[in-house]
């Protein structure tokens, strides 16, 4: 086998990238502050339901959703008072989900609920009436949580 060859040559070096435009700036700083502003706002939306879940996960337990209206009626009577579903529409707006997972199978909406109202409610509660309405996750109401039977 003969010796190894030479080492070729190196390339041409590429053209030189063009200067930036030093211009405006500002629109686009502008633009950012605001994605950072709303990001932070559903950060902590989104940390209030996980707050929510762990409440009842620290029990083994799910935050009760009823799935019907004798469900309803029994969490209206272990609360007394108004408190959390185990619902959220955080996902998607306007599309209500059970905290563990699957579309809503039972409803029980107080009229002209759910509205988002405001800033945006993609939490539940459960009124002293039995009737529903989506409210801000930063509430604050007691939850009920569902034991696994
Ligand atoms: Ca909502
Ligand atoms: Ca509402």
């Amino acid at each position: 086998m003969g010796p190894p060859g030479n080492t070729g040559a190196s390339g041409i070096p590429g053209p030189r990238g063009q200067k930036r435009d030093h211009g405006d700036n500002s629109v686009a700083e502008a633009k950012l502050a605001n994605l950072e502003r709303e990001l932070q706002s559903l950060r902590s939306e989104l940390d209030h339901t996980k707050k929510l879940k762990a409440v009842c996960a620290g029990l083994q337990a799910t935050v009760a959703a009823p799935k019907n209206a004798e469900e309803n009626k029994a969490i209206q009577d272990v609360a007394k008072d108004t408190a959390f579903l185990g619902i959220t529409d955080e996902a998607t707006e306007g599309q209500f989900m059970y905290l563990t997972g699957g579309r809503l199978t039972y409803s029980n909406w107080k009229k002209d609920e759910p509205n988002d109202h405001g800033s945006g409610e993609d939490c539940v509660i459960l009124l002293n009436n039995g009737l529903w309405n989506d409210i801000s996750c930063a509430s604050s109401f007691i939850a009920v949580c569902e034991f696994p039977a």
